[in-house]
């Protein structure tokens, strides 16, 4: 497979097929992005940035984009719950009938798409960064994070929240968003079970939140999230 870190471990034993597993701490593929596929090792999981649409990743959870009345609308939403068909909205209208908060995120079956669940994650309107926006993205992707561990996902993809209809702008979203992912992957418990093994025709995922994906609609959308995620592997 392209885009594998050199950094990463071979596994004793594996033979010329490379089995790899991310290692412990904080490293990225020496090569840099490779087409529109990065990948770094945090804490032995992995962090991917690819560029593409979010309705059609197969994973377990699914973020969705949402508005504080999950009452659908543009953007992600309006495509997620076109392609997932209206049992979305019927089951948050009937669990969540007051919503959910700015900053945190709600759970769904997924309907007709490729995974377990929906998380409906709120982030915030962007106005001048100064009124608490950062914490706000900052739970909102944390939140969906705590959801994906509750339900024992092993693969979480998210969009760029707040930065369309919302209008964060891109880089700082990018910067609240990569920090916050890696700052959680660090504080679990490292896994001697392998939480993710790659193979030159397959990324096998084998623990919780052994994939933790970022989905950017537009390539100079992935590029300014792979300079950031750049910097923080870097720092
Ligand atoms: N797959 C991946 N990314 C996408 C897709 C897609 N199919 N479609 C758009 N994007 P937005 P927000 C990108 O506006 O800013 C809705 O009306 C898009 O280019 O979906 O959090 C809700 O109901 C942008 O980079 O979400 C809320 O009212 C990013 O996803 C409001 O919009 C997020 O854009 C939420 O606004």
């Amino acid at each position: 497979m392209q885009g594998v870190p050199a950094v990463w471990r071979r596994l004793p034993g594996s033979g010329s097929s490379g089995r790899l597993v991310p290692q412990a701490g904080l490293t990225t593929n020496d090569f840099g992005p490779i087409g529109n596929l990065m990948q770094v090792s945090v804490n032995q999981r992995l962090v991917e940035l690819v560029t593409g649409d979010i309705t059609r990743q197969e994973v377990d959870a699914i973020v969705n984009a949402a508005n504080r009345r999950l009452a659908g609308g543009g953007g992600v939403d309006g495509a997620i719950h076109r392609a997932g068909g209206p049992a979305i909205m019927r089951e948050t209208r009937e669990k969540y009938p007051d919503g959910c908060p700015t900053g945190s995120a709600v759970l769904s079956g997924a309907g007709n798409l490729a995974a377990r669940f929906i998380f409906h994650a709120v982030g915030p309107v962007w106005h001048d960064g100064e009124s608490g926006e950062p914490q706000l993205l900052t739970t909102a992707y944390r939140r969906c994070l705590e959801l994906a561990r509750e339900q024992a996902c092993r693969s979480i993809a998210f969009p760029a929240i707040s930065t369309g209809v919302y209008g964060y702008p891109q880089p700082l979203a990018a910067q609240a968003s990569l920090a916050e992912i890696i700052r959680f992957l660090l504080s679990l418990p490292g896994d001697e079970s392998q939480p993710v093994v790659v193979t030159s025709s397959a990324t096998t995922v084998q623990q919780p939140l052994g994939l933790t994906r970022m989905v950017l609609f537009a390539e100079r959308d992935y590029d300014v999230f792979a300079e950031v995620l750049r910097g923080l592997v870097a720092a």
